[in-house]
């Protein structure tokens, strides 16, 4: 992984950052996996800002999944309390600070740290 931290872009600049990396988006392919991302944002100060991940609903509304994986993000219930909860216009998960690196949909335009996943399966 890498926790992308120095330059906060849109949901598909992160995409794009990560891919020329040689990596893609954090899909979160278990509970054991958001385990481990969300301790280390949690337990360091320097996390100050939320990370986008590979989750999205911009093909379908309502219908998330990982971007550059097979696997849905319907059975794997991270979100944060009351979420997903802007429709259309939040296409795009990040882990928002706020709630403690819960897995939130987002407005996919604004800006947000990233992190970046590689020698994945
Ligand atoms: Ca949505
Ligand atoms: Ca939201």
């Amino acid at each position: 992984y890498s926790f992308e931290t120095s330059n906060p872009t849109t949901w598909q600049e992160a995409k794009q950052a990560c891919l020329e990396k040689g990596g893609r988006l954090v899909v979160m392919e278990t509970n054991e996996e958001f385990d481990f991302i969300a301790e280390i944002l949690r337990g360091n100060e320097a996390y100050r800002r939320n990370f986008w991940t590979a989750a999205n609903d911009l093909a379908e509304d309502g219908n998330w999944i990982w971007d550059g994986s097979d696997h849905q993000v319907e059975n794997f219930n991270r979100w944060g309390s009351l979420e997903p909860n802007g429709g259309t216009g939040e296409n795009c998960g990040n882990l928002l600070r706020v709630k403690n690196f819960a897995l939130n949909d987002f407005p996919c335009s604004l800006m947000d740290d990233y992190i970046c996943e590689y020698n994945f399966l």
